[in-house]
C-alpha cells in the first residue's frame, strides 16, 4: 500500500493512519496458524516466561495466553514479517529508509474475556532521542468495536508525555485522576485481518476487554528511525541493538530533537509486560473480565 502525501498529512495531524492490507492471504494464514500453534503450546506452562504473558485465569490445563512476547526472536514466520517490504515500505515513507525494530509482540484478546490494555503512551515506556518512533499494528483477525478495538486519542502525539506512575513507581498507564482526558473522543481503529495500522508512539491509546465470541489478535512491531536511540539505555546490549536494524543503515550518531521526556522510573512494581505493570494503577478505566475474581 503506497503512502501518499495526504496520508502523511493525516498522520502528522492525528498521530495515526490506517494503511490497509499488507499481508497476502498466504502470509496471513501462516501468521494465524503459527499463533495458534504457539498458544496451543502454552498447555503445561505454569507461569509467565520469556515467550508467554498469561491471563490471570490461565491454568496449565486450560491455557489462556494474553501476549506472545518478542515473536521475531523465536519464530521464523515472524522474523520474516519484520523485514517484509510490504510492511516496512509504509513505515519508511513516514520515518525514512533507515529503520530499527525496537520490539515486537502479539496481543491476544481471546473471545469472551481477552484482557483490556489501559490508556497509555508507548513513548512513556521507551522515550528516544528523536520523534521518529512508531507503533505498527498488523491485524491477525478482523477488529471492531465488539472484539476489543484499539482506540487512539487523535492529536495526542503532539501533547505532553503523561504521568504513568502510581504510588511513586511507573505503572504503564495514565493516571486517570491526574490527567483529565475525554476518552469518548478516541478514534476506534477497526479493520480487516491482514490490515496494518501505524500510530506515533506518543499517541494515547488503549483497548477494552473482548466480550464478543471472536478472538482479536494484533501483531505489533515497534519501529524507530535507526538514529533514534532509547534514552533509558540499550535494554539488550549494543550488539542486539544493532542487529535489529531491519532496513537501511544503523550508526553511532543519534539524532537529537527537542522532544518531551519523562523517564519510566522507578521501575514498575509488577514487571514483565504492560498487563503486569498496569496491575498497580490506582483506578482502571476498562472493565477487566479475565480472572475468576473479576479482576485481570
Ligand atoms: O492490543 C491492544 O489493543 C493494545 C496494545 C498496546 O497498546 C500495547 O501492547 O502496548
Amino acid at each position: 500500500m503506497a503512502i501518499e502525501q495526504a496520508d502523511k498529512d493525516f498522520f502528522a495531524e492525528h498521530g495515526f493512519i490506517h494503511v490497509g492490507p499488507v499481508l497476502t492471504a498466504e502470509k496471513l494464514r501462516a501468521a494465524q496458524a503459527e499463533t495458534d500453534a504457539i498458544v496451543q503450546a502454552a498447555r503445561g506452562v505454569e507461569e509467565n516466561n520469556e515467550i508467554y504473558d498469561l491471563e490471570a485465569s490461565h491454568t496449565p490445563q486450560a491455557p489462556r495466553v494474553r501476549r506472545i512476547k518478542t515473536p521475531h526472536l523465536f519464530f521464523p514466520v515472524f522474523e520474516d514479517l519484520v523485514r517484509d517490504p510490504d510492511i516496512t515500505d509504509p513505515v519508511a515513507a513516514l520515518i525514512g529508509e533507515d529503520i530499527r525494530l525496537y520490539g515486537g509482540k502479539i496481543n491476544i484478546k481471546a473471545a469472551g474475556y481477552g484482557a483490556p490494555v489501559e490508556w497509555h503512551q508507548d513513548w512513556a515506556f521507551y522515550p528516544h532521542t528523536n520523534d521518529d518512533v512508531l507503533t505498527v499494528g498488523i491485524l491477525l483477525d478482523d477488529m471492531d468495536a465488539d472484539n476489543g478495538s484499539l482506540g487512539i486519542m487523535p492529536g495526542s502525539h503532539k501533547g505532553p508525555v503523561f504521568d504513568h506512575h502510581s504510588g511513586g513507581a511507573f505503572c504503564g498507564a495514565l493516571d486517570l485522576d491526574a490527567n483529565a482526558l475525554d476518552f469518548e473522543q478516541a478514534a476506534l481503529m477497526g479493520g480487516k485481518a491482514g490490515d496494518m495500522l501505524i500510530f506515533h508512539s506518543r499517541a494515547v491509546h488503549g483497548s477494552p476487554a473482548n466480550r464478543s465470541n471472536r478472538q482479536r489478535r494484533l501483531l505489533i512491531w515497534e519501529m524507530t528511525a535507526a538514529d533514534a536511540w532509547p534514552l533509558a539505555g540499550l535494554r539488550d546490549g549494543y550488539d542486539e541493538f544493532q542487529r535489529w536494524v531491519i532496513r537501511g543503515q544503523g550508526g553511532l550518531v543519534p539524532r537529537l530533537e527537542d522532544v518531551p521526556v519523562r523517564m519510566p522510573y522507578p521501575t514498575a512494581v509488577h514487571g514483565g509486560s504492560i498487563y503486569e505493570n498496569q496491575r498497580a494503577m490506582a483506578r482502571q478505566y476498562f472493565e477487566h473480565l479475565g480472572s475468576a475474581a473479576g479482576a485481570d
